[in-house]
This record gives C-alpha cells, structure tokens and sequence, in this order.
C-alpha cells in the first residue's frame, strides 16, 4: 500500500521513539516495550540504528515474528536521514498490519533532527510517541556538556521516563523531575527501573 494512501491517524502505526543519551536504557525499555505489545497481539517492526550493551539477535526476532531493520553505519541524525526515511516508508508500504514501529536511535543522536525524515514519510508531531528516557546517575553530564541536546531532547519529548532508580538517592531522582520541569512544566515524568519491569502507568500510556 502507498502511504499516500495512510494519511489518516487511525490508519498509520503510531511511531514510538525512544529518545535518551547513550546507555540510558532505551534498548532495555523497548524490549520490555516489545514484550508487553506482543502479549497484547500487536504486531511491531523495529528500527534500531545502533546495538549497544543490550544486545538484540535479530534472527531470534525474526523468528518471534519481528522485522529488526539495522541503521548501521554511524549516527542516523547526521548521516542516514534518507535512510530513515526510506526504511519507515518501506515499512509503510510492504507490512499493511503493523500496529507500532518501534525506533531506536543512537544515543548521539539530536532527535530534533530525526523528525524530519518521519514526517517527511506523512506523519504529524503529535503521531510520533517520543518517550525520552533519562538516566539520573548522569546529571551532570546533561547539565553541562549535554545541555542543548537535553532541552531539544525535552522540548520533543510525549513523556519521560527517569530510569534506573535502583541506582541514585531520592535527591538525585528530585533533581531530574526539576530539571525536566524547568523545561516543561506539567510534562508526564515516569520513574522506574527498567531492569525489573515496565511501570504500570507507563503500560497504560503505551
Ligand atoms: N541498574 C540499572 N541498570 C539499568 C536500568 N535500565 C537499564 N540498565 C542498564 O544500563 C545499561 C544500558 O542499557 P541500554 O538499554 O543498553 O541503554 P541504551 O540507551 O539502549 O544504550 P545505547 O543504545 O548504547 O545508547 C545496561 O547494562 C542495562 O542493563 C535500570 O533501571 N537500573
Ligand atoms: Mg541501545
């Protein structure tokens, strides 16, 4: 099917971005993502631009019924837009049943500068489910040397989710909600810890 053919909302599978800085856990918080769609019959395509520490095997993807479309190759915000594009497209028009694409991109990568490559394939702003994941062990750095891209990353994001509370004190994980709230106020923060589960507001909100 032609996307021209997938211009209403109802009709596209909703894009769900999984925004945040290297090693936050987004690759974490899509497979739990996967997992949970998959046990409500949803049918998913995945793009992942980067496999980092958590590994994902695509042949045992495939084999679960995914399709794991690899953007290797360097940083899709900067060398790969048309590839995006191109691979969301396909996406359109080869798989008619999808439900959600699920994208990962690198953690160097501005989402500011990924939007354009979607919408480019018919997608508003409002259709694409930016969820920024945010790792508090790392405030500093976002503070200071991430500063621009934190606020971009913000300023883009449906919600965020401020992971990996196993690993930082109560005054870290205020911290975090304050920073995000300087940005946005009244922006949906989800505090969790992706290793063990999905939270069940997140479960809803997906
Ligand atoms: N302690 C703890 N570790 C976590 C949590 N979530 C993720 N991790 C770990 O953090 C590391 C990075 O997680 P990933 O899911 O690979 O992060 P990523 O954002 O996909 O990383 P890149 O793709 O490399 O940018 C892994 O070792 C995860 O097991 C958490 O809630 N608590
Ligand atoms: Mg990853």
């Amino acid at each position: 099917m032609c996307n021209k053919n997938r211009e209403l909302l109802s009709d596209r599978p909703p894009v769900i971005l999984f925004s945040g800085f290297l090693g936050s856990g987004k690759t974490t918080m899509l497979l739990k993502t996967i997992e949970m769609l998959s046990a409500a019959d949803k049918k998913c395509a995945i793009i992942i631009n980067e496999i980092g520490e958590v590994g994902i095997d695509n042949r045992q993807m495939r084999m679960m019924g995914y399709d794991v479309l690899d953007l290797f190759g360097g940083c899709v915000c900067c060398t790969m837009k048309v590839t995006l594009e191109a691979t969301v497209n396909h996406l359109l028009e080869d798989y008619e049943d999808l439900d959600y694409i699920l994208f990962e991109p690198s953690g160097m990568a501005n989402p500011l500068s990924l939007y354009p490559a979607i919408m480019n394939c018919g997608y508003r702003e409002e259709e694409i489910q930016n969820v920024f994941v945010f790792d508090p062990t790392r405030i500093a750095l976002y503070q200071k040397r991430m500063n621009q891209l934190f606020n971009d990353s913000i300023n883009l994001a449906k919600c965020v989710v401020i992971n990996k509370l196993d690993q930082v004190n109560q005054s870290e994980i205020e911290t975090a909600v304050k920073m995000v709230e300087t940005i946005r106020p009244g922006l949906k923060t989800y505090k969790m810890n992706l290793n063990e589960a999905l939270s069940q507001e997140l479960h809803q909100y997906l």
